[in-house]
């Protein structure tokens, strides 16, 4: 038995400031009949694959910016897609800024992900967790990074679908660096995790991480993978965009943290691997048994504190 599916990165090159959103999907349209044609069941887009990177520019009321937003999807923009992904069967996971208004007509914006089967069916939603970056104007910086100013953290956390034969987990850029966000899918028992980034090469508050942001960017995915016995597909939206230049090198991670297939370009790239949901065992059932090996009396901290303090 085994458990076979082929799943596919979607990496985008730069979205310029002034691109429509039918010019967007266009380009999310070819790389569709391009997964097609590799055979991919599962394709997944980056975080904010329908905008150019908004944050890097700050704007007091973040109303200005509601034309970036989505208010349901699909919608008249990205219906298209949708419709098209579900005639071809193939599933999709789409990061897109999303507005939602409550009960009292308050607006809500999240950085969201959009998780469809290959029968046109919404599997789940996924709302970005760690929201990094700065909520006011920082003028010292080349380029803003305000995801602080227009976005609030997902409420609902990291959930866990079946789907695909298996079961499916998403985090948002920021979130695949915290190994709290693959633990929590993990101990769902999560086999996949699809993960969308925009992460510019230069990191203001500290240039000297900039050589290493390439090696951060797959540090963190492969020791999640390998620490919860999963595979991670991460997906990034690279290359210099309105004059900022952001990480590439998307990747699809085995359960041995070995990376199986990565992109060689920074613009639009289709990249695939066939994988076996059952190879997860591997590292679930030896190494990381959790109901075996673990030991949450020790891990109480995790959730009691949030920043660190020595003792004194
Ligand atoms: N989009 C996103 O979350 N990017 C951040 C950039 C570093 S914080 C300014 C990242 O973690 O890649």
């Amino acid at each position: 038995m085994s458990r076979r599916l082929t799943v596919g990165a979607g990496q985008m090159g730069p979205i310029a400031r002034d691109e429509s959103k039918s010019e967007v999907v266009d380009r999310l349209m070819a790389m569709l009949h391009e997964a097609h044609d590799q055979g991919v069941d599962l394709l997944v887009y980056p975080e904010l694959a329908m905008t150019t990177f908004f944050p890097r520019w700050f704007v007091e009321d973040p109303a200005e910016f509601d034309h970036y937003y989505h208010r349901e999807m699909p919608d008249s923009d990205t219906k298209a897609l949708f419709d098209e992904a579900s005639r071809l069967g193939i599933g999709f996971a789409l990061g897109y800024a999303e507005i939602e208004t409550d009960d009292e007509g308050v607006d809500h914006r999240y950085n969201t992900y959009i998780l469809m089967d290959g029968e046109g069916e919404m599997v789940a939603k996924f709302r970005k967790v760690h929201i990094p970056g700065h909520a006011q104007y920082e003028p010292w910086r080349k380029f803003q990074h305000a995801e602080r100013h227009y976005f609030e953290p997902g409420p609902d956390g990291f959930g866990a679908w079946r789907a695909f034969g298996g079961v499916v987990g998403m985090a948002i850029c920021n979130d695949r660096r915290w190994p709290e966000t693959y633990r929590v899918l993990g101990l769902q028992g999560a086999e996949l995790i699809l993960i969308g980034y925009n992460t510019p090469l230069h990191y203001a508050p500290d240039p000297t991480q900039n050589a290493l942001s390439g090696f951060h960017n797959h540090l963190v995915m492969q020791a999640g993978a390998y620490q919860n016995g999963a595979y991670v597909v991460g997906v990034a939206k690279g290359g210099i965009e309105e004059e900022v230049d952001s990480l590439a090198q998307s990747v699809i991670i085995a359960p041995s943290g070995q990376i199986i297939a990565q992109a060689v370009t920074t613009a639009d790239e289709v990249i695939s691997a066939t994988i076996d949901l059952d190879f997860c065992d591997t590292y679930k059932k030896t190494l990381f048994n959790f109901d075996y090996y673990r030991m949450p009396e020790h891990y109480g901290l995790v959730t009691e504190r949030t920043g660190a303090i020595p003792p004194s």
